[in-house]
């Protein structure tokens, strides 16, 4: 694992638009890594450069076929779930207000989601063969969903197994509170 102190900016007190936070990211959005003089944000990027920068510590494969796999399924994560499970926790926490239905229609696009990763999970215990950051996209989100008013069916037995085994990974545990 590579070291890291994590630094919490509160989005509730908008410290993510003060002008020294803008100052190291100007689209004012979390999260944002600095790593010695070098600043990134946007979590894409962020998975990227750290692949680059520490390969020892990698979260993905070599070969270009599986880091496709692992981009392709980050990318899913971010447009498909993480978007509308995002706007249910900025809502529950008061940040940010939408109507019933609008909150319906995310719940909505949440399970359909979850139905589409437990396909995916039929033959590996992670979204591409081992934990890579394609599971990482999930995980703050997907390990709470009852928090988000989402109780998973049980049809998605596949999706119950994995939320389970990211459960039990040490490097997680912040994640749920
Ligand atoms: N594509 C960006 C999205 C970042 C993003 O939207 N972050 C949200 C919190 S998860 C944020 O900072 N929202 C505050 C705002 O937009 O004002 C990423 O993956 O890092």
């Amino acid at each position: 694992m590579i070291p890291w102190e994590p630094i919490l900016v509160n989005l509730r007190e908008r410290e993510h638009k003060r002008p020294e936070y803008l100052a190291i990211n100007p689209e004012g959005k979390v999260p944002t890594i600095r790593d010695e003089e070098t600043v990134v944000y946007d979590s894409t990027i962020i998975n990227e450069y750290l692949e680059e920068r520490y390969p020892e510590a990698s979260l993905t494969y070599a070969d270009p076929h599986r880091r496709a796999k692992v981009r392709q399924w980050e990318d899913y994560g971010d447009n498909n779930f993480l978007r509308p499970a995002e706007n249910i926790f900025i809502h529950g926490k008061g940040w940010r207000q939408f109507e019933p239905e609008q909150l319906q229609g995310f719940r909505q696009r949440i399970l359909e989601s979850l139905a589409f990763v437990e396909n995916a999970l039929g033959r590996f215990d992670y979204l591409v063969d081992r934990f890579t950051y394609a599971d990482i996209s999930f995980a703050p989100r997907v390990m709470i969903l009852e928090q988000l008013g989402i109780s998973l069916p049980q049809n998605l037995a596949n999706v119950r197994a994995w939320i389970d085994r990211l459960r039990s990974r040490p490097t997680l545990h912040n994640l749920e509170h």
